[in-house]
């Protein structure tokens, strides 16, 4: 696929490879072939775009729709299985490395009660965002986390994890964010499966939270040296709680609303190594300004309706709607309502992005974004 899409006419600018073709050229093209070498010249403007360059489309899946082809594998496959019974998101332009949106994967997993997936590890690193369903848990390195609605949950990369639904639970549905597609493209996911099939809960029933999720409170004298954040749930309470603290602080962004990031409570820095996450608040009536960035970004509705406009494209949300913003794609969010609040959860890969230095943010001060390339 080529991501020369704008800029083809700049190319002729000096500073670019703007080689004229020949017949000896081309002869020697086909000898650098034949050694499994080429010329730089006749690829660089190709491998190097004026501006960074998204491979997927930006694209909305409903939740009412998808929602019912999840609950449909609930009669079609069991979880021992399928490993995880999970419905899978795929962008039209990823569809070769299963990814949501640039390296990430997204899927929703159903589980009905009783049921359980056996425990197992990757190098790859996993986060939950719960939709519906009672009774649902989720055990982490023998630490046992209670899913609710609302709450975002961590499986680092590297934990032992396993899944179920108590008996008198009902049917689960979350959604599953992953680097999967990052971790394979950098050549470095590997999985083991868990030598008992599932753990044994070995801690007190959500103590990570008990120990770490107390505001601006940490235990004294406990030492943690793990690349992610000890707090393993942050509960959707909490958070809408924190988020009117902040707007009544005026804690707010012309392009975000009132956006708070999940932290590691140890550093103050994203939950995990590859994967960030946040919730964000459009106050009734609220449109944002649009803005783009590098990394991408996978939406959930956590409350509320509205619309985005993404790379110029109109996408209208409701409820638990998933939508996802590609690198580099303008993008804007409203409310649609004048009397309740919209919440947007999202997860995105901006550690990444970060670490290696290759962060980059673009704000409109006008009301429109320039027409965006196709
Ligand atoms: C995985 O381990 C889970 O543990 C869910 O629940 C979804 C998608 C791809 C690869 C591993 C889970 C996954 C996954």
């Amino acid at each position: 696929m080529s991501i020369r899409t704008a800029g083809e006419a700049r190319d002729r600018e000096l500073g670019r490879a703007r080689v004229a073709d020949s017949e000896d050229l081309q002869q020697y093209y086909g000898e650098l072939d034949r050694l499994d070498t080429g010329a730089l010249w006749t690829v660089a403007n190709e491998i190097e775009p004026w501006e960074p360059h998204a491979f997927s489309a930006p694209t909305l899946w409903r939740w009412s729709e998808l929602r019912i082809q999840a609950l449909r594998s609930l009669d079609l496959v069991a979880p021992e299985d399928a490993g995880r019974r999970v419905v899978y998101l795929r962008n039209p332009r990823r569809r070769e490395i299963s990814a949501v949106c640039g390296l990430l994967f997204s899927g929703i997993q159903v589980m009905r009660p009783g049921e359980r997936a056996s425990a197992h590890r990757h190098g790859a690193s996993a986060l939950r965002f719960i939709m519906e369903g009672s009774g649902g848990y989720t055990v982490v390195d023998g630490h046992r986390v209670d899913l609710h609605p609302g709450d975002f949950v961590l499986t680092p990369g590297g934990t032992w994890h396993d899944h179920g639904v108590d008996e008198e639970g009902e049917t689960c549905l979350w959604q599953d964010g992953l680097d999967i597609p990052l971790a394979n493209a950098l050549e470095a996911n590997w999985y083991e499966v868990h030598p008992d099939h599932h753990q044994s809960v070995d801690h007190p029933p959500n103590d990570s939270e008990g120990a770490f999720g107390g505001p601006a409170l940490l235990p004294t004298g406990y030492s943690w040296d793990r690349p992610y954040s000890p707090l393993l749930r942050y509960p959707f309470d909490a958070t809408y709680e924190s988020l009117q603290r902040a707007a009544s602080a005026g804690v707010e962004s012309p392009h975000d609303g009132v956006m708070l990031r999940y932290v590691n409570p140890h550093t103050g820095g994203h939950v995990m190594a590859t994967m960030g996450a946040a919730m964000q608040l459009l106050r009734p009536g609220e449109a944002t300004r649009a803005h783009r960035h590098t990394g991408n970004v996978v939406y959930q509705v956590a409350r509320g309706s509205g619309h985005s406009v993404i790379g110029g494209h109109r996408f209208d949300w409701v409820e638990m709607d998933i939508f996802c913003v590609p690198s580099w794609t303008w993008h804007e969010h409203a409310n649609a309502s004048t009397s309740d609040d919209a919440c947007l959860f999202s997860f995105n890969d901006f550690p990444v992005l970060e670490k290696l230095a290759l962060w980059r943010e673009q704000g409109l001060t006008g009301d429109h974004p320039p027409q965006q390339n196709a």
